[in-house]
């Protein structure tokens, strides 16, 4: 083996030991350690078999989901926000729900190409802020079902397609509502609609709350709830906790999460950063601190528009997708990729090209990203780590995303003197150098791939005569 050996007592004392304390930060520089310590037990603990827990191990193990933003704002292809920017009163923007006829939809082709794309979970636009509702609701006629001409619930046909492919869906809910006359007293937004300045809070609450307990009820097993426009109103009475106690009893299997931009509240599940990484605020409203308790998610555009937008063609490349993937992952974040429906229910077909793209690069790289947690290396100039527990005798393993596509030498932390580092696929050792404290890998250009240069680092065995055995 050629990687330099610095300090024989100590690599003989216990390379998986050092690993292992190296993987839940204990043996490691203060920078990565604030990161390792993140793994709380209360997301990692395999030990807790409770609904809720086995459901937060399995979103964390998912890494990539789908958000669907639909409604009947996709027929003006101006984004989701057309009513409020645009200042359209109620009386003019519910001429769209007659002309809403999506007859191209399909269910199980949106589901397949997710799967394509490599996601494990769709997170779809139930109600979005103008009110209208995309299911079938017995509590208002501001529906699909009654409202439009295609007169069928899209939700039920998605939520039964996500169960036959194995996919798990996510309902967004905007508790910020445009149109309801009891959404009283008003928030930020929504301030064109012509509505009249009264309105029962309570009875809206009921109302939300009463939309919540049907997406529960009405859907067979959910993946959670995703909130959003509770910063409308801050200061408002809005019950979360019978909200989502409410959730966890019907679906206790359902995680929440609440995109309202601040501290996670008690019964949510994840955190959520929009247009972000966890713990960057390109956006400007991601102030939040980064929890150490939950686990994440970072939201994400293709374009600039989350709802279809016929002119925005500021697509990100697929290269740019899968180094937010890994960003986010590197961060022990999801990454909950955006797709904007056309209103005749077709995905544009910049993103499906996108979506197939990042699967094909899932499909040969995805071990080193699904089932994974962010690795003991933090973000930093070169890439991003994710880390892989050694499961039924495989050494535990660490895969370094090299994103800085012309890195020629790359800085490790010291206590990656010993390992075995090797480009995926090609089982040629990389040399090791250790300066000063650090550790410097020479990572020549035959040995760097397109988009991501992974590599696989593993601990040095147990003994001097042993041969380490690389897992790929
Ligand atoms: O559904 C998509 C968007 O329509 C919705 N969230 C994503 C997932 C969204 N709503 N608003 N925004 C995104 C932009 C954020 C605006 C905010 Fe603010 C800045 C919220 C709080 C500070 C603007 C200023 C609205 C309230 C104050």
């Amino acid at each position: 083996m050629s990687t330099p050996r610095r300090d024989e007592t100590r690599g003989r004392r216990s390379a998986v030991g050092l690993f292992l304390a190296l993987l839940f930060g204990l043996a490691i520089s203060p920078a990565a350690r604030g990161q390792a310590a993140g793994e709380s037990s209360r997301t990692t603990d395999q030990g807790d078999r409770t609904p809720n827990a086995i459901a937060r191990r399995w979103f964390q193990d998912a890494k990539l989901g789908m958000f669907v933003h639909w409604g009947v704002y996709s027929l003006l292809g101006k984004g989701e926000w057309v009513m409020n920017n645009d200042k359209i009163p109620i009386a003019e923007y519910q001429k769209l729900p007659p002309t809403f006829n999506p007859t191209k939809f399909d269910a199980e082709a949106w589901v397949k190409l997710a799967k394509s794309a490599g996601a494990r979970y769709i997170t779809i636009t139930t109600k979005h802020h103008d009110g209208f509702c995309m299911f079938d609701s017995k509590l208002t006629d501001y529906d699909i079902v009654d409202a439009t001409p295609y007169g069928k619930d899209p939700i039920k046909a998605l939520a039964d397609a996500c169960h036959k492919n194995g996919i798990k869906l996510f309902f967004y809910y905007s508790l910020l509502d445009w149109r309801h006359p009891d959404y009283y007293p008003r928030g930020k937004t929504g301030q064109h609609a012509g509505r009249e300045e009264k309105g029962d809070w309570k009875k809206y609450v009921e109302y939300y709350q009463g939309q919540v307990r049907e997406l529960c009820a009405n859907y067979g097993e959910i993946g959670g709830l995703w909130f959003d426009g509770w910063w409308d109103n801050p200061d408002a009475d809005w019950d979360l906790e019978g909200t989502y106690k409410l959730i966890h009893e019907l679906q206790p299997g359902a995680l929440v999460g609440n995109n309202h931009h601040v501290a996670p509240f008690p019964g949510e599940d994840f955190q959520i950063f929009e247009q972000d990484l966890p713990g960057k605020n390109s956006a400007g409203f991601n102030k939040a601190e980064v929890t150490a308790e939950l686990p994440l998610e970072t939201c994400l555009t293709m374009n600039r528009s989350w709802g279809y937008n016929a002119t925005d063609d500021a697509f990100k490349s697929v290269e740019e997708i899968v180094h937010a993937l890994l960003g986010a992952a590197g961060r022990g974040a999801n990454l909950l990729l955006n797709v904007g429906p056309k209103p005749d229910g077709t995905i544009p077909a910049e993103s499906v090209e996108r979506l197939q793209g990042v699967g094909r690069w899932l499909e040969a790289n995805g071990k080193t990203v699904y089932e994974t947690r962010r690795g003991p290396i933090p973000p930093t100039d070169w890439g991003v780590s994710t880390a892989r527990e050694g499961r039924g005798g495989e050494a535990p393993t660490v895969y370094l995303h090299v994103l800085k596509a012309d890195a020629a030498e790359i800085e490790l932390p010291e206590e990656f003197a010993k390992f075995l580092v090797m480009p995926l696929g090609k089982p040629s050792p990389l040399k090791l150098e250790t300066k000063a404290g650090a550790v410097q890998l020479v990572l020549p250009a035959d040995a760097r791939t397109p988009v991501d240069t992974i590599l696989v680092a593993t601990p040095p065995a147990p003994t001097d005569d042993a041969v380490p055995v690389p897992l790929e």
